[in-house]
């Protein structure tokens, strides 16, 4: 019998989808007693390696574990269920099961944004062409044979980023680990773990001769975004807006109604479109879940399962994510909200107006993090790379009471000053707070990635706002989405060219299908930027 080995951080509900889309059922180990009768294990893991082994170690589940798999049965480890195989890490005072004597480290940060997010390739030591997959962590184990000889002697595969290459996956005897998320990357992913479960895992993978590394690092990444919301019939929606507005304007052909949202989909079909069509993540904001709590939104969470089920890459939630109130008084934390959305089948929660709120108070505060904001306490509880903050900025004239700095001050042609302000509510409300005093902040308390909108080239197709791109770039360490404005492939070039961000989003081109995901990805491989076949 299959069992997988929840700690409860992090989304297994991707990995529980894979298994039962490949056609295999599974148990949960819920106490010691269950690993005796296990016949395979998985576990999976994001999150700290601190709070799994505390997790484990609280639940009786450590000793078990360690005795589980010097059994000699099938063992899968994933991401913190790979790294708790080795000695030590730096991100814990708590030991790991110490099977490959190496610690694991953070990764430097000097030339590369941490943490490593994104398509990267799993280079095998034989001549097995490099496969994609997704990987998702701040901490790794470096290859190094001379000082790790018994880690190189475990070592299947190996990633480069940056500078630094670490293993990527492990393989000795029952056991086999992968630092990426076979769960979350698509068919190579699935084909993956389609064959450990097949029974390949006892030595039938290719076995590791050490050879050259041959991988380019990290790819950039294509997102594409559905804009829900209900429109007037109740109906969710994929909708999108120009410069966010989503309401039909005046048809002078009159085959719409103006004023009604615009309806470009369902997000399932369009979800699942996606997917089959390359993109690397999706992404679906609740645009008016600002309005009531998204935990009485059954019809949204009902799609993020639906969508969860169908999809095997990274799919980020946002909309509501702050506390709130329940119609009955009953007091909801953001954590709950976000919960709620990762128990659905997300990866990433996306916190818009509430990281706004959350940095004001945070720089009143003397920039002292106190752990209540909701960036705190979902990055707490689920790592940092799972909360990312979508910024919503517009351009505003520079007028004396505004407090910015001079190098977040541009001048137009007419030689008037501007600056990027940010808004909440979906751009209703103006805030005093520039997006570059918004994105060090988030940095700050906690965010694992940012998604840079911009409310004056959403929806025109003008091209991303490379001005605003740059400048939030060069404020941060982590990993930045460029949103709002591709109207070409060129635009996508243009932006990873001129600005390094690490991802760029589009969503009318996508929905109007003007533009398609390969014909964007085939543009970038002629420019000779890396992106996932
Ligand atoms: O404030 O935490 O509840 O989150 C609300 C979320 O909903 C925020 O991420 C905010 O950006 C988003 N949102 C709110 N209102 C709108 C709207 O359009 N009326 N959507 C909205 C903004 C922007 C992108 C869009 C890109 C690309 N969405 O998601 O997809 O601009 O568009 P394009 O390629 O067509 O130019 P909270």
């Amino acid at each position: 019998m299959l069992f997988i080995l929840d700690y409860g951080a992090g989304n297994v509900a991707s990995l529980s989808n894979s298994i039962k889309a490949l056609g295999y059922s599974f148990r949960w180990i819920e106490t010691p007693e269950d690993f005796d009768v296990a016949t395979s294990l998985i576990f999976p893991g994001v999150g700290a390696f601190e709070s799994a082994i505390l997790h484990l170690s609280r639940r009786g589940l450590l000793e078990p574990l360690r005795q589980y798999i010097l059994s000699g049965r099938p063992y899968f480890g994933i991401c913190i269920g790979m790294q708790i195989l080795f000695e030590s890490s730096e991100e814990a005072t708590s030991a790991g099961l110490g099977m490959i004597s190496c610690p694991i480290r953070r990764f430097r940060d000097d030339d590369k944004t941490v943490p490593h997010i994104g398509w990267n390739t799993a280079d095998s030591f034989d001549e097995s062409p490099a496969a994609y997959y997704y990987f998702v962590h701040s901490y790794c184990a470096p290859y190094d044979p001379e000082k790790s000889p018994n880690a190189a002697e475990w070592a299947h595969t190996t990633t480069l980023y940056g500078q630094e290459i670490f293993i990527s996956s492990v393989k000795k005897d029952n056991v086999f680990g992968t630092q990426f998320h076979p769960e979350k990357s698509g068919k190579s992913g699935l084909a993956l773990l389609n064959a450990w479960l097949g029974g390949k895992h006892v030595g039938q993978l290719p076995s590791p001769v050490h050879r050259r590394r041959n991988g380019r690092g990290l790819t950039k990444r294509i997102v594409a975004c559905m804009d829900v919301r209900a429109n007037d019939q109740g109906d969710l929606v994929v909708t999108k807006g120009d410069q966010y507005d989503v309401r039909e304007k005046v048809d002078p052909l009159a085959t719409t109604s103006a004023g009604a949202v615009r309806n470009l989909g369902k997000p399932v079909a369009l979800a699942a479109k996606y997917y089959d069509a390359g993109a690397d993540e999706l992404c679906l904001l609740n645009i008016t879940s600002f309005r009531h709590s998204p935990l009485q939104d059954q019809p949204m969470l009902a799609v993020v399962k639906a969508a969860a089920e169908r999809l095997f890459i990274p799919l980020t939630i946002g909309g509501g994510i702050k506390d709130t109130v329940d119609p009955d008084g009953t007091p909801r934390s953001a954590l709950e909200v976000a919960s709620a959305y990762f128990r659905a089948g997300a990866d990433k929660v996306s916190i818009g107006s509430e990281a706004v709120y959350a940095v004001e108070r945070w720089q009143d505060n003397n920039r002292i993090c106190d752990g209540t904001s909701a960036i705190e306490t979902i990055a707490h509880a689920y790592g940092r790379q799972a909360v990312v903050v979508s910024i919503d900025p517009r351009r505003k004239l520079l007028e004396t009471e505004d407090k910015v700095d001079g190098n977040e001050v541009f001048p137009d042609d007419d030689g008037n000053l501007w600056w990027y302000q940010c808004t909440v509510s979906g751009g209703r409300e103006a805030r005093p707070l520039s997006v570059v005093q918004l994105a060090r902040g988030a940095e700050a308390l906690g965010a694992g990635e940012l998604l840079v909108n911009s409310i004056d080239r959403d929806g025109t197709g003008l091209g991303f706002d490379l001005e605003l791109l740059s400048l939030v770039k060069r404020s941060v360490r982590i990993p930045v989405v460029a949103s709002s404005g591709a109207g070409n492939a060129v635009h996508f070039v243009e932006a990873f060219q001129k600005t390094n961000v690490e991802a760029a989003l589009a969503a009318g081109i996508f929905h109007r299908e003007e533009v398609g995901i390969q014909e964007v990805k085939d543009a970038l491989h002629n420019a000779d930027i890396h992106v996932r076949d």
